[in-house]
C-alpha cells in the first residue's frame, strides 16, 4: 500500500486496481471524514450485505486508519446506517421511500441528514445489490477525496445486462487476449477456488457490472456438459453475492457435438426438446444463470442458415428453452459471410435488419459498436435505430485488438462515448445510439451493453497499468451513458496511482488525446483494417490474397487515382443503410466529416482537405500527428515521476517506449506502402522513413498472443 505524501512510494504490483484504499493525508479532509463517519449501523443478513459489510470494513480501516465501530442504532453524530428500510427500521428515519420508489432493484440512495437530532448517513436500497453498489458509490466519494458534507445522491443503472464478455477458451488461452492465460482455472476448478475470483467479482460489482459471459464466442460445446457446468457453478456460487451472474456461450451445434443427434435445425422436435432439457441441468447447477451468448453464422461459426433457418428461427430456439427459467438469449449481429459478395459492412444489416420484430422478448441483438470489426475508429453501427422492435445491445472491445494489443496506451472512453452519442436520427433528432441500446427510444425493457474483456490472469489484471482504465470506464458507462471521459479517467487515476490534482490533470489529458493519437498513426481519416493479417499487430496494408474480407486491399482500395472506400450509392451503396440526414451528411464528399472519409469515399490523392492540404499531404500530416502526440504522452509521463510508485511509473514508461517505436513503425510502413499508388514525396518537414517498404513488409511475428483457439475437429 502507499504512503500518503512525500518520499518514495512504496512499490505496488496493480493487483488491487483501482480498490487500494489509499489512506487519507493528515489534514482538513481527513478530520471531517472522521467526523462524519463514526460508527456504522449494518446487519451483515446477506452474503451480499456480509460482502458491503467486508468492504467496508476493509475500505475505512485503510483510508481512516480503523474500522467504524458497530452500532445497533443512531446514538450519535456521524453514524451511518446501510440498509434496506424493509429489514433496517432505523432507516425509517430518513424518510427516504420517494427516491427509493424510482430506483428499482439496482440502484440507490446515498443522503447526509439530520436524523433525531443527529448527523448522519444512509446508504439505502431496495435489495442488497443495491446497498453493495451505494457502498462502492459511497467509498469513491472518499477514494477520490469528495467533499461529504453535501451527499445527496441517487443513482440507477439505465442499462439492465452490464456484461464482461470473456472470448476465455478452455484450454485457458485467451481469443485477442494480451494479459496472459484465463483467469478461469477449469482444470482445478471446482475444487480450488482462487482468491482472485473474489476479487474479480468485487472488482465488477464497484463499477456496477451485473454479468458475465465465461466463454468464448467462438465457442466449445463441452461447457454446456456436466464435467464443465460444476465447474462454471462454482464461479457462479462465488460471484452470486456480489450480484455477478454467469452466462456461457452456446454452441448452435451443440446437440450433435454432445447430444448425440444427428442435426441441430432450430425446428427439428429433437433438438427443441434437447435444448429444454440442456436449459433444465443447467440451471438446476446455476439456478440464477443469465443465458446463452450466441455467435452463429458468421466466421466459419455453425448456425440456423446451415438448415436454411433464419437468426431469428435460431435465437427463438434458445430463448425459449431459457424462457421458463428468465434466461435470455444474447444473439450477436457479428454475422458476415465470405461468400456473399456485398460489401462486409452492408452484411450484419442486410440479413438481420428484416428479422425485426421476429424475436422472442426474452431475446436480444448484440452489435457491435461499428459495422466492420472494433477499428480505431468507425461510424455507428447502421443498426442503430434500424430494428426499433427488437432490443438492441451494445458490444464494445475493452481488449486491445486492433488498438495496439498488449503495449500500447489507449483510454476507450472516448470511443465508446463516440458511438453512444452518435445521433442516429431513426426517430427525429436526438435519437442517440445510447437511447436505442437503454431502451429508452423504443421502449424496451431489456437493454444491454457488452464489453469483451481485457482481463486475463498477469497480476494486475489487464497487463497495460493503464489497460485496467478501460474496464472501469465501461462498467461506469454501462451504468450511465451521460457520464463523460474525463471525469471517469479522473476518478480512475485518484484510486488507481495517486489523487494528487497536478498528478490527475495531467494524466488526464494524457489519456483523453491517447485515442485519437492511435487513429492518426494507425488509421487516420477513415482508414480501416489495414493491421497485419490474422494476428492483428502492427501495419499491414499489403495483405492480399486469400479471404478478400481478411485483408486490407480490400478495404484501403489504394490505386493509383486515390484510395479509400467507396460506400455512396455509386460504390457499394452502405451509407443507404443510415437514417437521414446523417445518410446524406456521409455520402456527400463535401460534407462528409474527415475523421470518416476514407471509409465512405474513395479520395483522389490532389483532393484539397479543410486544412488546404491535400489528401496525400494530409495523410502524412496525420500519420506525423499520431508520432508526436506519443512522444508528448511521454513527455507527460516523465514530468508525473514522484506522483507513481517506481515500479508501476517504470513499466508504463518502457510501454511508452514501446509504444512511440511502433507508432513510427506504423506511420513508416503505412506511407510507404501508400506511396507506390500516390506516387508523390512525403514532405521534407515530417521525418522521414528510414527504412526501405521491403523491410517492413518481410517483418514477420510469431506467438503474437491472441491467436484463436485452434481446436480439434
Ligand atoms: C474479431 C476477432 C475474432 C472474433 C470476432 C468476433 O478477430 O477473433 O472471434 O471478432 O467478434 O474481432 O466474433
Amino acid at each position: 500500500m502507499n504512503q500518503t505524501s512525500g518520499g518514495p512510494r512504496t512499490p505496488e504490483d496493480g493487483y488491487e486496481l483501482w480498490l487500494r484504499y489509499e489512506p487519507v493525508a493528515p489534514g482538513p479532509r481527513l478530520n471531517e471524514y472522521r467526523a462524519a463517519f463514526a460508527q456504522v449501523v449494518l446487519e451483515p443478513a446477506s452474503p451480499t450485505l456480509r460482502a458491503a459489510h467486508d468492504e467496508l470494513a476493509l475500505a475505512l480501516s485503510r483510508m481512516l486508519g480503523a474500522p467504524l465501530p458497530p452500532a445497533t442504532h443512531i446514538e450519535r453524530d456521524g453514524t451511518l446506517v446501510i440498509g434496506m428500510p424493509a429489514s433496517l427500521p432505523q432507516l425509517a428515519a430518513f424518510d427516504l421511500r420517494h427516491d427509493l420508489s424510482a430506483v428499482g432493484d439496482e440502484g440507490y440512495v446515498i443522503r447526509r441528514q439530520h436524523v433525531q437530532g443527529k448527523d448522519c448517513t444512509a446508504i439505502a436500497a431496495n435489495t442488497d445489490r443495491g446497498v453493495l453498489y451505494g457502498m462502492f458509490h459511497f467509498l469513491r466519494q472518499l477514494q477520490t477525496r469528495q467533499p461529504v458534507h453535501n451527499l445527496n445522491i441517487i443513482s440507477a443503472p439505465r442499462i439492465k445486462y452490464r456484461m464482461l464478455n470473456h472470448w476465455d477458451n478452455l484450454d485457458r488461452t485467451v481469443e485477442r487476449g494480451y494479459a496472459g492465460f484465463s483467469l478461469w482455472d477449469w482444470h482445478k476448478l471446482p475444487d480450488y477456488l482462487s482468491p482472485r475470483y473474489t476479487d474479480y467479482a468485487r472488482a465488477n460489482a464497484s463499477i456496477g457490472i451485473n454479468g458475465t459471459v465465461l466463454t468464448n464466442v467462438n465457442a466449445n460445446a463441452l461447457i454446456l456438459t456436466k464435467q464443465y457446468l460444476v465447474k462454471a457453478a462454482a464461479l457462479a456460487d462465488i460471484f452470486r453475492p456480489y450480484g455477478l451472474r454467469v452466462f456461457l456461450t452456446a454452441r448452435f451445434s451443440a446437440p450433435i457435438e454432445i447430444g448425440g443427434l444427428t442435426t441441430a435445425d432450430p425446428l427439428d422436435p429433437a433438438v427443441i426438446a434437447w435444448w429444454q432439457a440442456k436449459a433444465a441441468e443447467i440451471y438446476a447447477h446455476i439456478p440464477d444463470f443469465g443465458g446463452f451468448v450466441v455467435k452463429a453464422n458468421s466466421e466459419g461459426q455453425p448456425g440456423p442458415h446451415d438448415y436454411d433457418r433464419s437468426h431469428a428461427e435460431g435465437a427463438n430456439l434458445l430463448a425459449d428453452a431459457l424462457a421458463p427459467y428468465g434466461g435470455v438469449v444474447i444473439w450477436r449481429a457479428f454475422v458476415y459471410d465470405e461468400n456473399v459478395p456485398d460489401d462486409r459492412a452492408k452484411q450484419a444489416y442486410d440479413d438481420l435488419v428484416p428479422q425485426d420484430g421476429r424475436f422472442r422478448p426474452n431475446a436480444l441483438l448484440q452489435v457491435k459498436n461499428g459495422p466492420v470489426d472494433f477499428q480505431p475508429r468507425e461510424p455507428y453501427h447502421p443498426m442503430f435505430g434500424a430494428m426499433p422492435h427488437t432490443p438492441l445491445m451494445l458490444e464494445l472491445q475493452l481488449t486491445q485488438e486492433y488498438l495496439g494489443c498488449a503495449t500500447h496506451l489507449v483510454y476507450l472512453a472516448p470511443l465508446f462515448k463516440e458511438t453512444l452519442d452518435a445521433d442516429t436520427g431513426c426517430a427525429g433528432p436526438g435519437s442517440l445510439v445510447a437511447h436505442v441500446i437503454d431502451g429508452s427510444l423504443d421502449g424496451h425493457t431489456l437493454s444491454g451493453m457488452a464489453g469483451v474483456s481485457n482481463i486475463g490472469c498477469e497480476r494486475n489484471w489487464c497487463g497495460h497499468p493503464f489497460a485496467a482504465a478501460n474496464w472501469f470506464a465501461f462498467g461506469r458507462l454501462a451504468w450511465d451513458h451521460r457520464e463523460t471521459s474525463g471525469r471517469i479517467a479522473e476518478d480512475w487515476l485518484r484510486m488507481t496511482f495517486s489523487p494528487d490534482e497536478r498528478f490527475v490533470t495531467a494524466a488526464r489529458d494524457m489519456m483523453l488525446e491517447s485515442r485519437e493519437a492511435v487513429v492518426n498513426y494507425m488509421t487516420p481519416l477513415g482508414l480501416h483494417h489495414i493491421m497485419a493479417y490474422d494476428h492483428h499487430y502492427g501495419p499491414g496494408p499489403w495483405v492480399d490474397g486469400g479471404r478478400a474480407d481478411w485483408t486490407s486491399v480490400y478495404y484501403h482500395r489504394a490505386d493509383a487515382d486515390g484510395i479509400g472506400f467507396d460506400r455512396t450509392p455509386g460504390g457499394s451503396d452502405a451509407v443507404s443503410q443510415y437514417c437521414s440526414p446523417y445518410r446524406e451528411l456521409v455520402a456527400d464528399l463535401d460534407t462528409c466529416p474527415e475523421a470518416l472519409l476514407l471509409w465512405f469515399h474513395h479520395v483522389p490523392w490532389q483532393h484539397v482537405m479543410k486544412s488546404g492540404r491535400t489528401l496525400w499531404d494530409e495523410l502524412c500530416h496525420k500519420y506525423n500527428e499520431g508520432v508526436a502526440s506519443v512522444r508528448q504522452m511521454q513527455r507527460t509521463w516523465e514530468s508525473l515521476a514522484g506522483h507513481v510508485d517506481e515500479a508501476r511509473f517504470e513499466h508504463v514508461r518502457a510501454l511508452l517506449r514501446i509504444q512511440e517505436q511502433e507508432a513510427r513503425w506504423w506511420r513508416d510502413a503505412c506511407l510507404l506502402y501508400f506511396q507506390t499508388f500516390s506516387k508523390l514525396p512525403i514532405p521534407a518537414e515530417y521525418e522521414q522513413p528510414d527504412k526501405p517498404l521491403s523491410y517492413y513488409r518481410d517483418l514477420k511475428h510469431y506467438y503474437v498472443p491472441g491467436i484463436r483457439e485452434r481446436r480439434f475437429g
